[in-house]
């Protein structure tokens, strides 16, 4: 009854709901980036053993934000979380020039994998304030992301220190979600 309820207030008022994923190596800025969405602040963060998950209401969209640990260990356990998911947001250290190879590797694998097919791509050229961080155009090319076929995919360079970039990114993805037949 709950749900049928929630459906209809949510058919009635045009929200919709969806299911985010936020991946990425360790230390790349994930929980930050999660928070700074959802509160508004930096938080001080621990590397993320498990997950975070908050809702964050944006344009319309009730966006469920799962927020994985990144740490090489923990990897595996990311595709127990990707059933069911709209959209990834893969964050790059983009000043972590030594790991960006790791982190297309990863980032490629991802894309491989069954059960996100159907799941749009937003990708976050994060630490941009940091003095060697790749630019928008360099991190495309060491993700080499002109390899993604039929699937839709934007980047954005963001500071989740200062905001920079997040939201423009969460615009991007409530209207590419909207736009699709979800
Ligand atoms: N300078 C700068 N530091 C950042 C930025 N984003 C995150 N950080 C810092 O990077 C460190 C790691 O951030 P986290 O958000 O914990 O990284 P994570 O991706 O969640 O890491 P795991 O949980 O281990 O997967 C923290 O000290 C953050 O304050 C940024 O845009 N610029
Ligand atoms: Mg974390």
């Amino acid at each position: 009854m709950g749900i049928v309820f929630t459906k209809l207030f949510s058919f009635v008022f045009g929200n919709k709901e969806a299911r985010i994923l936020v991946l990425g190596l360790d230390n790349a800025g994930k929980t930050t980036i999660l928070y700074r969405l959802q509160m508004g602040e930096v938080v001080s963060t621990i590397p993320t053993i498990g997950f975070n998950v908050e809702t964050v209401q944006y344009n319309n969209i009730k966006f469920q934000v799962w927020d994985l640990g990144g740490q090489t260990s923990i990897r595996p356990y990311w595709r127990c979380y990707f059933p069911n998911t709209q959209a990834v947001i893969y964050v790059v250290d983009s000043s972590d020039t030594d790991r960006i190879g790791v982190a297309k590797e990863e980032f490629h694998s991802i894309l491989e994998e069954e059960e996100l097919k159907g799941a749009v791509v937003l990708i976050f050229a994060n630490k941009q304030d940091l003095p060697g961080a790749l630019d928008d155009a360099a991190v495309t090319e060491a993700l080499e992301l002109h390899k993604i076929k039929s699937r839709q995919w934007a980047i954005f360079k963001t500071c989740a220190v200062n905001g920079e970039g997040l939201f423009e990114g969460l615009d991007w993805l409530s209207n590419t979600l909207k736009s699709g037949s979800g």
